[in-house]
């Protein structure tokens, strides 16, 4: 509700510090009793509150949810994230933000669970989405482009990710052409791009993003033991998913304000900051067979740029790579 974020917004700006029940009742406009409500609400999801006569109450812990509560509190964005809709259990948040996206949800509108029952990833494949140990949303964006534009909005994504991951472990991801996102070779995280468009115009973008947080090796299923990995086990330790979340959206909107105003080169200048492939032999597996030869880079556009042996350049749609 309107009021559990104006709180959580107090207690983001209180860091830590106290807040008495009659401020909070003041800003908040309502009873001192309406605002012991919320505080037990807030505790019944997890939250820490220590609350002492006359000084008020204080947030001591957060739970490592990623409730709607828990993403707001201390959320730096001017417009994504401001709508959450949280599930503990779905098929996928691509479905459900589709079906939102569908029904005229604003942009910014975020999906997020703690567990999917059917996760996907490209061309119908499975992902792998365990409870409480990823980050599995969908974000729903409606830029003013024509389709064929939207694969551009992947790449940002991978950005906005790679800045993330960066920003809150220390950890330096590689990305890999299209929507991988690497860590010591190993894929950490996914990113699943799908649009609702005219042939000449988008209506809606759903940026679907996988992330393995905390799950220990053990934890991946066998065929994707040798090829997975997770923030917790790169980094050494657990990770807390609502403070990413957060960072990932603030550097989203800041990109995504960027590619609106000056287009995608600014962002592909980022990208190939954080590109693994380019310069390096690689094998594209394409829906129309498979090419051989050095990614060279990618066009304004988002293609991959492959030179085969016969140094013919080819400029790929979509494609699995293989180093
Ligand atoms: P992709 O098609 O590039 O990758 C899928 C492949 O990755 C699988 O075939 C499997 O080999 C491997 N894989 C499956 N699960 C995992 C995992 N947890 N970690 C590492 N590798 C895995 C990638 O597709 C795009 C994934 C997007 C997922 C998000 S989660 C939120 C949203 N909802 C939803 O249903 N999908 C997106």
């Amino acid at each position: 509700s309107d009021t559990r974020k104006k709180l959580l917004e107090l207690f983001a700006e209180a860091n830590g510090e106290f807040l008495s029940g009659q401020k909070i009742s003041e800003q908040l406009g309502c009873s001192r009793a309406a605002v012991w409500k919320h505080i037990e609400e807030l505790r019944k999801e997890g939250f820490e509150l220590e609350a002492v006569r006359r000084l008020g109450y204080r947030i001591i812990s957060t739970p490592d949810k990623v409730t709607a509560n828990e993403i707001q509190l201390g959320l730096k964005t001017e417009k994504l994230g401001h709508t959450i809709h949280f599930f503990d259990e779905v098929d996928s948040t691509q479905r459900i933000a589709a079906r939102l996206a569908y029904e005229g949800a604003p942009e910014g509108t975020l999906v997020v669970a703690e567990e999917q029952k059917a996760g996907r990833g490209r061309l119908d494949r499975k992902w792998f989405s365990p409870k409480g140990t990823g980050i599995w949303m969908s974000l729903i964006l409606r830029p003013a482009i024509p389709p064929q534009r939207a694969p551009q909005l992947t790449l940002l994504a991978a950005v906005a990710v790679s800045q993330a991951i960066q920003e809150v472990t220390g950890l330096v991801p590689d990305i890999k052409w299209p929507n991988d996102i690497l860590l010591d070779g190993r894929k950490c995280v996914g990113i699943l791009t799908e649009l609702q468009a005219d042939p000449d115009r988008v209506h809606s973008v759903i940026i679907g993003i996988g992330i393995n947080v905390n799950q220990t090796i053990e934890q991946f299923p066998e065929d994707i033991r040798t090829i997975a990995t997770s923030l917790a086990i790169e980094k050494g330790g657990p990770v807390k998913r609502a403070p990413l979340i957060q960072e990932i959206l603030f550097r989203l909107e800041r990109l995504y304000e960027q590619y609106l105003a000056h287009g995608f080169r600014p962002i592909k200048l980022l990208w190939e900051g954080y590109a693994v492939s380019i310069g390096k032999p690689v094998t594209a597996r394409t829906l129309n067979g498979v090419i051989h030869g050095i990614a060279r880079g990618i066009t304004d556009d988002g293609l991959l740029i492959l030179e085969d042996e016969q140094k013919d350049i080819h400029y790929i749609h979509s494609a699995d790579i293989q180093f």
